[in-house]
């Protein structure tokens, strides 16, 4: 694990560097090298992890919870971890709010909104998503990749595998056997993590411009700002207090699945990962890994509610429109709602975002105006995001160990 994140921090570090030097070529060249050589290469790498994704969280979630074999556990690890989620994204969006109209970040430089234009991804309706989340056909939902289908889908299979027991214990073992079959797939995809990482920040770099980094600094700045502060503040009280741990131990052990999210800027892609990570270096049990983590992988994004916070005070104040409270109210009950039914794949912040601009009567051409900068900040929010998962995991395990006296916390290194 450490040569992975010696060899992916060293693959950002060069990436950094020539995304930063194809800003001093010719567009055309810039362009070619882009199209033929850096998005190749990270889409393959992109596409090699997701590929992964469905089967990982199915068998994860569906061997968490039949690990769960009381219900009664199952039940209080299920609240405290909705509980947690949707506290954190909460307060996440706060931050992102204070800080956005601390900075302003909108009333700084000039900004083109007669040309802003942007085909808003047709988001999923909220109500639409929540009330499907049983589906009438669970091949579709794997097929179409339904997050939350495929999780609801899981949590059935798992309870009757802890209800069952023995009777079905072939299944179990399949699902066990399955896990390590997709746990070899990811060692084996990983080693192209580094390439991956190279190709993607280049990119991402090359295609912002020095131009765009500059004229999208005030908003880089409290976005990122948003999200340091959240991690010091929101994990780190959750990590001291209910954790009993010091937060720069926890970040430091969690740090290689922190790069790996960053490099994918996909919280599913980087989850087999994460929940090795958590099981490894911060001594969380697989059943409660295998069951909080997955979980949120899909519906706890507080770095993506942090950017759509953000975004959404930055484009009001270019348009020069004034959010009244019961729109910011209006703001942090979409975003939140709105990140529970994405899956953690990249870019799926700016969809979400355009059904929160809808929600408060804003431009969603406005996106047009961070769409520059998106996919730099969503390799730093996915980064957030898994580590408030592992988090979650964390606190949760200690609290469980603490129910079972067992000993809890982070194995001496
Ligand atoms: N890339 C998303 C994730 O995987 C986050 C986002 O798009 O905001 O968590």
């Amino acid at each position: 694990m450490q040569n992975l994140t010696r060899n992916i921090m060293i693959a950002l570090v060069l990436g950094l560097i020539v995304g930063l030097a194809l800003n001093y070529v010719p567009d055309n060249v810039f362009s070619i090298i882009d199209t033929y050589i850096l998005t190749p290469v990270g889409q393959i790498f992109l596409n090699l992890i997701t590929m992964l994704v469905v089967p990982i969280v199915f068998i994860s979630i569906a061997l968490g919870t039949a690990s769960l074999k009381d219900p009664v556990q199952l039940g209080r690890i299920g609240t405290k971890t909705i509980t947690f989620y949707i506290t954190t994204t909460v307060i996440a969006l706060l931050i992102g709010l204070a800080l956005a109209y601390l900075i302003q970040p909108g009333q700084s430089g000039v900004f083109d909104t007669a040309s802003a234009s942007y085909e808003a991804e047709a988001a999923p309706p909220i109500m639409d998503t929540l009330l499907n989340i049983i589906p009438s056909n669970p091949v579709e939902a794997m097929a179409n990749a339904e997050m939350l289908q495929i999780i609801a889908v899981a949590l059935f299979l798992g309870i009757a595998l802890a209800r069952l027991g023995e009777k079905t214990e072939g299944i179990q073992k399949l699902l066990e056997q399955g896990n390590d079959v997709m746990m070899f797939l990811v060692n084996i995809v990983m080693f192209t993590a580094p390439f991956g990482a190279f190709a993607l920040i280049a990119s991402a770099l090359g295609d912002a411009g020095i131009d765009g980094l500059q004229s999208m600094a005030m908003y880089m700045i409290t976005v990122i700002g948003a999200l340091i502060i959240h991690a010091a503040i929101t994990y780190s009280i959750a990590i001291g207090w209910l954790g009993k741990t010091n937060p720069l131990t926890f970040f430091k052990n969690f740090f290689p699945a922190m790069t790996v999210a960053f490099s994918l800027s996909s919280s599913s892609g980087a989850l087999p990962i994460s929940m090795r990570t958590a099981q490894e270096r911060l001594g969380v049990s697989k059943s409660v890994s295998s069951f909080v983590q997955p979980l949120g992988a899909t519906i706890n994004m507080d770095g993506t509610a942090i950017m759509q916070a953000v975004a959404t005070v930055f484009i009001a104040q270019v348009y020069g429109v004034e959010l009244g409270v019961s729109q910011l109210v209006m703001v942090v009950i979409t975003a939140t709602l709105a990140s529970i039914g994405t899956a953690g794949v990249p870019g799926v912040g700016l969809i979400m975002l355009s059904l929160v601009l809808q929600q408060v009567g804003l431009p969603v051409e406005g996106i047009a105006l961070i769409l520059g900068v998106d996919r730099l900040l969503d390799m730093l929010r996915t980064a957030l995001n898994i580590t408030g998962d592992a988090t979650c995991a964390y606190v949760i395990d200690r609290g469980e160990k603490a129910k079972e006296g067992k000993t809890a916390g982070i194995p001496e290194s």
